[in-house]
């Protein structure tokens, strides 16, 4: 017994990263460096804990599992995972608002929802423990950036539902670092603070990100004028151009930050400064990769859904959720020191939801608002533009011929009504712009709804 006590401690030493051999600032080298079968035995004892928390707290998950003829006691392997069934979006729906929760209503102290849904949004419920947590895991996040008390951090992201603004406000705040709540919007202002506070730290969306930086070209800002020393962004996509774009017009480095409102928020994996790829916080979050097709659960280094569940979430703990965001896992120590698994920046959706502006939008919601409308045909195409570095979004609606050929004033009208249902659904701004009956181009399969011209892949 002693024996194999002495040679687990030995082996635990050799296999135990040596995160101080490395120079990069690390938030918790505990939970980031463990060796891989450190973090296994964790993963596999909070798994177990979160799928019988999920089977005796939350009824939808309790008939699911049973019905499946699964219980908590199936879990005996990082693998089991694999016998249970996926969470989906429109599962977190059906429950609306609170039916996800895992604890009593009143323990829940913070709510935020997703956009981008049809119909209702999704409520992501957050106890006291719930928003350490995500104190904690942005905090590990912004010291990837190597904030620390001394940086000024401005937050471009909004401060409402949308969990942009306040998971990195949580995850300042724990470091002591001082932030600039300005959210989003302000162009002018924002630059302006940028160079009277000094700011350090910029956190946007990529799109917003090269606008601040068109608009600071335009007031004269140089980064002689900032004491940049990092960029935080994320919440949609981008590509290498994009990237290598904000680098220079910031002349900074700028990471990556992933996470999605129904497992927690921004913090879900964020980059290193090495560049190459996000590290997930997997002792909180436990990934995998799955073919959208087959939903064949598919090995390290390919490519497909990453599907999450989360380890340690109290409140609402969710099990295997489809997140439709393309990805890899790549294993293996970082050059920065980290063991946490690192996935690649999302290429891609395996459905058609689109951020536009960093808020999430569906065909169908589109959709939804035009048939609430009487003389609309539900034939229509979104074109996504770019035109100043600034998403747009422009909708093109068939009209009934009736309406079509009546009195511009007529016409002006509906538009507006179809502006306003549409932003409504979603909440944005677009442009409707009507055209004639039977000038949307029919396709013979799947319609298409959606023209990108962004070039986002
Ligand atoms: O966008 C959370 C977030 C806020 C992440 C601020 C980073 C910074 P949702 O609005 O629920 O949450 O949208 C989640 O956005 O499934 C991805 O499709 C996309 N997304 C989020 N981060 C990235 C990223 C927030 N870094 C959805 N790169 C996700 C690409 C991202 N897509």
């Amino acid at each position: 017994m002693l024996i194999i006590l002495i040679s687990k401690i030995i082996g635990r030493m050799i296999t135990r990263s040596p995160c101080k051999e490395f120079d990069s600032m690390i938030w918790n080298e505990k939970a980031e460096c463990m060796s891989r079968d450190e973090i296994e035995e964790l993963q596999l004892n909070r798994l177990q804990d979160v799928v019988q928390r999920a089977f005796d707290h939350v009824p939808y998950y309790n008939q699911k599992f049973t019905a499946l003829g699964l219980s908590p006691e199936d879990i005996q392997s990082l693998d089991d995972i694999n016998k249970f069934p996926f969470t989906t979006k429109d599962d977190l729906r059906e429950v609306y608002p609170f039916g996800m929760f895992a604890v009593p209503r009143k323990e829940i102290i913070e709510v935020h929802t997703s956009s981008g849904t049809t119909g209702k949004p999704v409520v992501s419920g957050y106890t006291k423990k719930d928003l350490e947590l995500w104190s904690e895991v942005m905090a590990r996040g912004l010291t990837m950036m190597d904030v620390n008390e001394d940086d000024i951090i401005q937050n471009t992201h909004g401060y409402g539902l949308f969990t942009g603004g306040f998971g990195v406000h949580y995850g300042a705040q724990k470091i002591g670092a001082t932030v600039i709540p300005i959210s989003t919007g302000q162009t002018r202002r924002q630059i302006e603070i940028m160079k009277d506070f000094q700011t350090t730290i910029m956190i946007f969306t990529p799109s917003y990100g090269l606008y601040l930086a068109e608009v600071a070209h335009e007031e004269g800002l140089t980064t002689e004028d900032t004491s940049l020393k990092a960029i935080g962004f994320g919440a949609e996509m981008w590509t290498s151009q994009m990237r290598k774009e904000i680098e220079r017009r910031f002349g900074v480095k700028a990471q990556n930050i992933y996470g999605l409102t129904e497992i927690i928020g921004p913090g879900v994996a964020v980059e290193c400064q090495e560049q190459r790829g996000l590290h997930v916080f997997e002792d909180h979050f436990y990934p995998e990769i799955i073919d959208p097709n087959s939903t064949q659960v598919l090995g390290a280094d390919e490519t497909g859904e990453l599907v999450l569940t989360t380890l340690t979430r109290e409140g609402m703990p969710i099990i295997r959720f489809r997140t439709k965001d393309i990805t890899t896992l790549r294993y293996g120590r970082c050059g920065c020191g980290r063991s946490l698994v690192k996935m690649d920046r999302i290429t891609g959706r395996s459905d058609d939801m689109l951020k536009v502006r960093g808020v999430a939008v569906f065909p169908s919601q589109i959709e939804k608002a035009l048939l609430k409308i009487e003389g609309v045909q539900p034939h229509y195409q979104i074109i996504v533009n770019r035109p100043h570095l600034m998403d747009e979004l422009e909708v093109r609606v068939e009209t009934s011929p009736e309406i079509f050929s009546d009195e511009v004033k007529e016409m002006v009208g509906i538009k507006n009504k179809i502006e306003d249902y549409i932003q409504n659904e979603i909440g944005l701004k677009v442009k409707v712009n009507l055209v004639e009956p039977k000038s949307i181009p029919r396709s013979e399969g799947k319609a298409v709804r959606v023209i990108d011209n962004r070039e986002l892949h």
